[in-house]
């Protein structure tokens, strides 16, 4: 049987319960806490389930330096990153924060933190440098030491195979993600990397943030502000990216379960949008699903990934635009999931309305409140009604999620005192929270939950001008120190409640 006619059928019915014991506790609906004394008890203690994933995410270019040791070779965000005027003060991932070096010590503030869970990426130019071919075992060696020191610490590792970093070698050979070769491409990467280091981890993700790699990396007409910072002709361009990372992804999660030994959890890192209902009836409810199903890019990415299908109505709405689809594809893309990550910031505001499509989605005033970025403005009901949508809008009852990114960049540093008071991050963490734990209470199968970042990063295009860290980081000196919310963290998973 060849990987992509692998079928999971063996695995799977398992994978849930050997993997995620004890976390499915509650059954759905309001109704648990009048049948059920204990789920009445809980949910007046605002507790989360004691096998809750408490984790913390970071990626392999926005933390591990190094960017040339080891045989690693250029990605396009090394590329991208040196090219005058595209990143903030010209900053570049060549250092970051050092931790190819010092992930003994950054090991150390998460077993600290109390996380028994850790998401970091591998950097594919580290382990295959050209992208395709000959593996470089050095590369590989690095996430072996990291995986037995996360071990040694009782922390579970959850790899993401792709945070952006492209191996600038396929993006000269075939313009990268523009090309259908990259499916086959990145399905040998994730085969090599469970040959490597599947003894040690179980955990996978395939893709982060389709929608962010293509469309911000990638702009219809202008040039985009994230690697590779190409000017697309059409629409159409864009949405074939789409498409070819889906096949990508799909074909890779045949090939870790056919060279995965034993039991695996195949997952993808997707931050699709948000609807909150502005006020919770009925109607306004059904303008959210609408809204979730109709807005771009849920209909293009999410539903197809979960559903096997690009979502009519957005397909209709795309007319002569809409990638080309060949025999096979959507089975191949549609790929049963062990479970699904939840990159939440930020939502939308809907509300029923008479217009072709059934809602509108409303404004934010000048005043409403945002974090240290124009983009992140606090919704944190946002975070509900997208744990709620994969269930409501797209069906999937039993499939599990974990929030595989949630936080805010804090607008520190003022003072080198005042810096770590990051009570911005404090506030904004406990009501997406509550919110999730809300999720829990109504019985939707949420598992975990990673905040981003363990510590202050490379933050892309913004360089190390924004700080999403529960660990503040001095670039001149690579000094860690837990911020307040950190501590505020640490309590939470203590005590497995937020308040
Ligand atoms: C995540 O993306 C990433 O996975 C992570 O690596 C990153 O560090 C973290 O968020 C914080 O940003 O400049 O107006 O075009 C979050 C989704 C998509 C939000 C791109 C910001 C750019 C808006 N991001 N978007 S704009």
């Amino acid at each position: 049987m060849d990987r992509r006619h692998f079928l999971t059928a063996t695995a799977l019915g398992a994978t849930a319960n050997q993997l995620l014991p004890g976390l499915l506790h509650g059954q759905r609906g309001p109704d648990l806490a009048e049948s059920d004394p204990q789920a009445a008890l809980q949910k007046a203690s605002r507790t989360f389930p004691t096998n809750f994933w408490w984790g913390a995410a970071t990626a392999a270019y926005q933390l591990e330096g190094a960017a040339a040791e080891d045989g690693r070779k250029p990605s396009i965000w090394d590329t991208f990153s040196h090219t005058k005027g595209k990143v903030v003060n010209g900053d570049t991932g060549d250092v970051a924060c050092d931790h190819y070096h010092r992930y003994k010590d950054d090991v150390e503030l998460m077993a600290e933190l109390g996380v028994k869970h850790y998401r970091f990426s591998i950097s594919w130019p580290r382990v295959i440098p050209d992208g395709r071919g000959t593996v470089n075992q050095k590369g590989v060696d690095f996430y072996k030491r990291l995986c037995d020191e996360l071990r040694a610490h009782g922390i579970t590792p959850h790899a993401t195979l792709y945070h952006w970093d492209l191996p600038q070698a396929l993006q000269d050979k075939y313009k990268g993600w523009q090309s259908r070769e990259i499916v086959n491409d990145f399905a040998d990467y994730a085969t090599a990397m469970v040959n490597g280091l599947g003894d040690r981890v179980t955990h996978w993700m395939t893709l982060n943030e389709i929608l962010t790699f293509s469309v911000v990396g990638y702009g219809v007409g202008n040039t985009a502000p994230h690697a590779p910072g190409l000017a697309l002709a059409r629409k159409k361009d864009q949405l074939q990216i789409i498409h070819h990372a889906l096949l990508a992804h799909g074909h890779a999660c045949q090939a870790i379960r056919a060279a995965a030994k034993g039991t695996c959890s195949v997952a993808i890192a997707e931050n699709f949008s948000p609807y909150v209902p502005v006020v919770e009836t009925p109607e306004h409810i059904e303008a959210a699903r609408l809204a979730f199903t109709r807005t771009d890019f849920n209909g293009a990415i999410i539903t197809p990934l979960l559903t096997g299908k690009y979502d009519p109505y957005w397909l209709a709405q795309q007319g002569a635009e809409a990638p080309d689809v060949k025999a096979g594809d959507m089975e191949l893309i549609h790929q049963k999931l062990d479970a699904l990550g939840f990159n939440c910031y930020t939502g939308t505001y809907v509300r029923a309305a008479n217009t072709p499509a059934g809602f509108e989605t409303l404004d934010t005033f000048e005043g409403y409140p945002r974090m240290a970025l124009p983009w992140l403005t606090l919704v944190p009901e946002s975070i509900y009604w997208g744990i709620r949508m994969i269930t409501d809008a797209l069906g999937q009852k039993a499939l599990p999620i974990f929030i595989s990114e949630n936080g805010c960049a804090d607008s520190g540093p003022v003072s080198s005192t005042r810096e770590m008071q990051d009570t911005d991050r404090v506030m904004y963490l406990r009501q997406y929270l509550r919110q999730v734990q809300r999720a829990v209470d109504d019985g939707y199968p949420v598992v975990g939950y990673f905040p981003w970042s363990l510590m202050d990063n490379f933050e892309w295009a913004e360089g190390y001008t924004k700080r999403f860290g529960l660990v503040h980081v001095d670039y001149a000196t690579q000094k860690r120190t837990p911020k307040l919310s950190y501590r505020w963290f640490q309590q939470v998973i203590k005590s497995g409640v937020v308040r």
